[in-house]
């Protein structure tokens, strides 16, 4: 019988769930299958979706993919749920509806909780984008939450990161927050057929004027787009969007230096991941971790003394 990786190449979708779950459930295991899946990576686009709850981004994912189905992408969507804490279940039940694609063998959709990592992916999330280009996906489409960490996180995954925006959703311009307006490469004024969207397209506009950095020369200004993803306005002008900035990081070297950022987020997840997992998830040297918290905690040692002991152990 033909292997897991094998049959994902193959274009075998069971093969790319049960590849999933696996990096989701035993992880250190499945690094040996994702050494086999790296090398069959790198072909995707891959876009992150993000914005405050109940702005209708995963509406709007469903909508995106109805038209690059129309030219027939094959699309990966993968949307990460934060999950709480304490727990442990899904904190928004935000499982994508996406009833338009269930059947669409080209259509690849997948629901991960962060499982408590803090931050908007879960551990798994670089491999399930992995095994999504492998699979052979043009285009992966990742949905997280925006909440602070979750932002930067997403911008580090993708090669073009959208903010999607909608009216209504109380004091407009405290739901655009700062850091948004830092990360994102497209806005998507979603709702763009109920009352208001042109006042949220218009106060982006406003914000991204007051960067200087957006005014020098070849740098990207963050086109903002009103759609709606219910009568489908403005879809053809996001994908437009969404062309034009992949073809503008394909300009003068801009793609290596995303691969690079991409590639440092990867590597630096799965190092935080390393050590996490070792001294406080349950690992092996969780004891050892522990007595060093007690000597701290009774001023018997410090936490850079204890640092050095638990790395050097
Ligand atoms: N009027 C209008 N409502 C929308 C639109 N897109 C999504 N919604 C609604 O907004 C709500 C939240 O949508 P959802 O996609 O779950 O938002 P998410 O939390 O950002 O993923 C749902 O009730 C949708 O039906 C739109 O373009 N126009
Ligand atoms: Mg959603």
């Amino acid at each position: 019988m033909k292997g897991l990786v094998q049959r994902l190449l193959d274009g075998d979708r069971r093969a790319a769930a049960r590849l999933i779950t696996r990096v989701e459930n035993d992880r250190s295991r499945a690094f040996e299958l994702m050494k086999e899946v790296y090398p069959h990576t790198g072909e995707a686009h891959i876009f992150g979706i993000t914005g405050p709850p109940g702005v209708g981004k995963s509406t709007l994912i469903e909508s995106l993919t109805t038209k690059l189905r129309e030219k027939d992408q094959r699309v990966g969507i993968i949307a990460v749920d934060p999950t709480s804490p304490f727990t442990g279940g899904a904190l928004l039940g935000d499982r994508l509806r996406m009833n338009t694609h269930s059947d669409d063998r080209k259509v690849f959709i997948r629901s991960m909780g962060t499982r408590g990592r803090l931050g908007g992916l879960s551990w798994a999330t670089p491999e399930a984008i992995q095994i999504l280009d492998a699979f052979g996906c043009d285009t992966i489409i990742v949905e997280t939450v925006g909440a602070g960490q979750a932002e930067v996180d997403i911008m580090r995954a993708a090669h073009t990161s959208i903010v999607v925006e909608a009216p209504g959703l109380g004091d407009d311009i405290q739901a655009i927050k700062a850091g948004v307006m830092e990360i994102g490469e497209i806005f998507a004024v979603n709702k763009g057929d109920k009352e208001g969207a042109d006042s949220v397209v218009f106060q982006i506009e406003a914000m991204l004027d007051l960067n200087p950095a957006l005014k020098e020369d070849g740098a990207w200004r963050p086109p903002v787009v009103r759609v709606s993803s219910f009568d489908g306005s403005g879809m053809d002008d996001l994908i437009s969007s969404m062309n034009d900035h992949r073809a503008y990081l394909q300009q003068e070297g801009r793609i290596m230096e995303k691969e690079m950022s991409m590639a440092r987020q990867d590597l630096m997840m799965l190092m935080q991941e390393a050590v996490s997992c070792r001294f406080y998830e349950g690992g092996e040297e969780e004891d050892a971790f522990e007595a060093a918290v007690e000597r701290i905690a009774i001023r018997g040692s410090d936490p850079y003394t204890e640092l050095e002991g638990l790395l050097s152990g």
